[in-house]
């Protein structure tokens, strides 16, 4: 059977040589002995990884990996951060905002009110880019980046909005997903019910989903949740519970993600570039973290020096506003987000620096981590 969606969708296929193999949970797993290569010495409070994953020997947890996939703007990332309670994955009213992989990890607990009584289960969440026709090189490297990750999930949330009918994006996904993941498990996810004003409609665009996925051998589950609201997210909690086979914990119970920090300052700067500027400028933008500095004075200082690249002159004037004006004010709402995170004062450097084509540039999206 997949083999037949194979033949007939061979024409959809999309180039795969752009970027190097994503790691697989196994992979990611034995780096993770390394620990320092993933950042989270940084991340985790007191505990160090190998306390914290040895727990107890002799209980079975459950744990998996479980990927959104869905068009830009459909509001994975913000399910990510609503669901671990912590703001890992930046978020914006643009598409196209995330462009890593991004692990999110939730800690199923006996006792979600008393959480002394001990972790039974973990899941992975893996936000990824949202799947759109790549237009350059840094598209690309995102749409391979995303399709890496449906691949190696053990559940496939496929994510799209409630207050739109499915088109032409949805169906592209969910072709891809038919013939290239066929066996996975899936959830199918409709976020923003709080803006599906058409009851009559939601119902008829809930069976156009189900039907879309009606040929693959496991029925998936469609869900309608809001990530404003909270609606649907502990149906969502119980249905992945269920799901979740017999596994080790990949993460140490106080480590949110797998990022590090300098990684996290520099999507905190992109957030502010991305709900400050617009039309074509929000994605012309990179940020490079030059020096990190922890721990600079007496105070606990972190110093951060910071360059946001830009591909055209005119965007580098509009960056930095009338006298300064729009990069001050960048530097100035990312560094109290910075702080937030990180717990400490931050002083923070932003520089801008035209580097044309880095959307293009192999070398570029490799220090990115995208290539
Ligand atoms: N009204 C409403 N808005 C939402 C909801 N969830 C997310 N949003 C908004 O939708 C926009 C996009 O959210 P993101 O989480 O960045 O979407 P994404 O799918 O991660 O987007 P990409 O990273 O571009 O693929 C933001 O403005 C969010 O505030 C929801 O449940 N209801
Ligand atoms: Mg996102």
């Amino acid at each position: 059977m997949k083999d037949k969606y194979l033949q007939k969708n061979l024409d959809q296929a999309v180039p795969e040589d752009i970027v190097p193999q994503e790691i697989s949970p196994e992979e990611m797993f034995r780096q993770m002995q390394g620990f320092e290569k993933l950042g989270f010495e940084k991340l985790s409070t007191e505990n160090s990884l190998p306390e914290n994953i040895n727990l107890d020997s002799n209980k079975t947890y459950r744990s998996g990996f479980v990927a959104l996939v869905g068009r830009p703007n459909v509001g994975k990332s913000s399910l990510l951060n609503k669901l671990i309670g912590q703001k890992i994955a930046i978020v914006s009213p643009k598409v196209q905002t995330t462009r890593n992989k991004i692990l999110g990890v939730y800690n199923f607990y006996e006792n979600d009110s008393n959480r002394s009584e001990g972790i039974v289960g973990q899941l992975v969440f893996i936000d990824l880019p949202g799947i759109h026709k790549p237009q350059d090189k840094l598209g690309e490297a995102c749409l391979k980046i995303s399709q890496d990750g449906a691949r190696e999930a053990d559940l496939i949330v496929f994510m799209s909005e409630a207050n739109h009918s499915p088109g032409k994006g949805d169906q592209w996904i969910i072709d891809w997903l038919r013939q290239n993941c066929y066996d996975s498990k899936y959830i199918i996810l409709l976020n923003k019910v709080d803006l599906a004003k058409r009851k009559d409609r939601l119902k008829a665009d809930r069976q156009a989903y189900l039907e879309m996925f009606a040929d693959l051998p496991e029925k998936p589950q469609l869900i309608e949740i809001s990530t404003v609201t909270g609606e649907g997210l502990e149906e969502l909690k119980q249905s992945i519970w269920d799901f979740l086979p017999e596994g080790p914990l990949y993460f140490p119970e106080d480590a949110p993600t797998n990022l590090s920090m300098r990684f996290l300052t520099a999507e905190l700067i992109r957030e502010q570039v991305l709900h400050l500027t617009q039309e074509e400028v929000p994605h012309s933008v990179a940020i490079r973290i030059d020096d990190y500095v922890e721990k600079a004075n007496a105070k606990n200082l972190t110093k951060i020096f910071a360059k946001i690249l830009v591909e055209t002159e005119s965007q580098k004037g509009i960056i930095i506003g009338k006298n300064g004006s729009l990069i001050k004010e960048i530097g100035s709402k990312a560094r109290i987000e910075i702080e937030t995170l990180i717990k400490t004062p931050v002083f923070l450097e932003l520089k801008v620096k035209v580097a044309p084509k880095w959307r293009q540039n192999e070398r570029e999206l490799g220090r990115m981590e995208l290539s």
